[in-house]
C-alpha cells in the first residue's frame, strides 16, 4: 500500500516537475463555516490554477492519506461535523485507524514534504496562545516549521495569539520569518503590526532561492512567509481587539483548551464581527495561494533547478 494518494492533476504534475502548491484542510473544517468553507476552498484551488500551478487539499479519508481532492471529497469534508484536526501527534494513528480528519499546517506539511511539495499556502499559522505562560499552549505548527523543509504562505500571525512569543519561540527554532513587501509583521486580518518582521523580501524569486540555500546549507525546516492581507480587505487592529478580548475571556471562562481553542476563537469572532473576519479571511487566503504559486512556479523553473 502506497503512502499517499496523489490526485491524477497532481501525480501528473509531479511527474513531470511542473509547480504544485500544498493546501491544508483544517482551515475547511475547523476555520470556517459551511458553506463558505467549500466555496472558498474551491476558490483556492482555482486561484492555484488560474496563476499556473497545480492546487494539492491535503486530508485523511478513510485511512488515506490524499495529496489533492476531487469536488466530491472536499464537499464531503466540507459538509461533515465532528471531523478529527490532524496535527504531527495525530497523523499516524488516524490512518492506522482508518479514520477520516482534517490536517492542520504541521500535518499538511509532513504529507506536502512526502509527496515533494515545497510550497504550502493557508491562511495563518498556530502560534504561542496568549496566557501560554499558564496554559503552555505552543501549537505544533512552530516545531514543524523547524524540522520540515517547507515554504509555508500565510498571512502573518493571527491576532488572537501572542505575536511577540510567537516570534520569540519561532527565532528561538531557527525559523526564518519572512515579511513580504514590507517591514512590519502583518498581523493576519491587519496588513500591519507594531512588530518589524525579522526579515524581508520582496519577490517571489528571492524566495524560492533562500529555500533551494537552506537545503543546500543542510538545514532542516521550513521558512515562513507573512504576506500582508490586501488593504482594501484588511479588519483595522483597534475594531478587532476589544473582540479578540471577550472571545478569549469567554474560552477562559468555559475552559476550552487543547485543540479546541483555535477553532473556538475563530468561529466566535466571526460572530463578533458580523461575519466581517470571515470576509478579510477569505480574501487573505486567496493572496496568499496567489504568492505561494509564484514561489512554486520559481522553484521549478529550470534555471533555479
Ligand atoms: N488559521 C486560520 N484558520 C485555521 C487555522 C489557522 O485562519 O483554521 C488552523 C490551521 O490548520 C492551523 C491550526 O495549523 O489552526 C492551528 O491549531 P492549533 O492552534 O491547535 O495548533
Ligand atoms: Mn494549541
Amino acid at each position: 500500500m502506497t503512502l499517499y494518494t496523489p490526485s491524477p492533476d497532481v501525480a501528473a504534475a509531479l511527474q513531470n516537475g511542473t509547480p504544485v502548491v500544498a493546501l491544508e484542510s483544517t482551515i475547511i473544517t475547523h476555520g470556517m463555516p459551511y458553506p463558505q468553507n467549500q466555496h472558498t476552498a474551491l476558490l483556492v484551488e482555482q486561484t492555484v490554477r488560474d496563476a499556473g500551478a497545480t492546487p494539492a487539499t491535503i486530508a485523511v479519508l478513510d485511512g488515506q492519506l490524499h495529496v489533492g481532492l476531487t469536488g466530491a471529497q472536499l464537499e464531503t469534508l466540507a459538509k461533515a461535523r465532528n471531523v478529527a484536526k490532524l496535527s504531527r501527534a495525530d497523523l499516524a494513528v488516524s490512518m492506522a485507524q482508518g479514520h477520516t480528519g482534517a490536517t492542520t499546517v504541521a500535518a499538511t506539511m509532513i504529507a506536502a514534504h512526502l509527496a515533494n511539495i515545497q510550497v504550502f499556502a493557508t491562511g495563518g499559522i498556530g502560534g504561542v496562545h496568549r496566557g501560554a505562560s499558564d496554559t503552555f499552549d505552543i501549537s505544533a505548527d512552530l516545531q514543524e516549521l523547524a524540522q520540515t523543509p517547507v515554504t509555508v504562505v500565510c498571512a502573518g500571525a493571527k491576532a488572537i495569539l501572542d505575536l511577540p512569543k510567537t516570534l520569540e519561540v519561532l527565532e528561538t527554532l531557527g525559523v526564518p520569518v519572512i515579511a513580504y513587501g514590507q517591514n512590519a509583521l502583518p498581523a493576519f486580518w491587519s496588513a500591519t503590526s507594531e512588530l518589524t518582521a525579522p526579515l524581508r523580501m520582496d519577490t517571489a524569486g528571492e524566495i524560492a532561492r533562500a529555500h533551494q540555500m537552506r537545503a543546500r546549507l543542510g538545514l532542516p525546516g521550513g521558512q515562513l512567509i507573512a504576506n500582508p492581507i490586501p488593504m482594501g480587505d484588511q479588519i483595522p487592529a483597534d475594531i478587532l481587539a476589544p473582540m479578540i478580548t471577550q472571545a478569549q475571556t469567554e474560552a477562559d471562562t468555559k475552559g476550552i483548551t487543547g485543540k479546541a481553542v483555535t477553532p473556538f476563537l475563530l468561529a466566535r469572532l466571526y460572530e463578533l464581527s458580523k461575519t466581517r473576519s470571515l470576509k478579510a479571511n477569505i480574501a487573505l487566503v486567496l493572496n496568499n495561494a496567489r504568492l505561494a504559486s509564484k514561489i512554486a512556479i520559481e522553484l521549478a523553473s529550470p534555471r533555479s533547478r
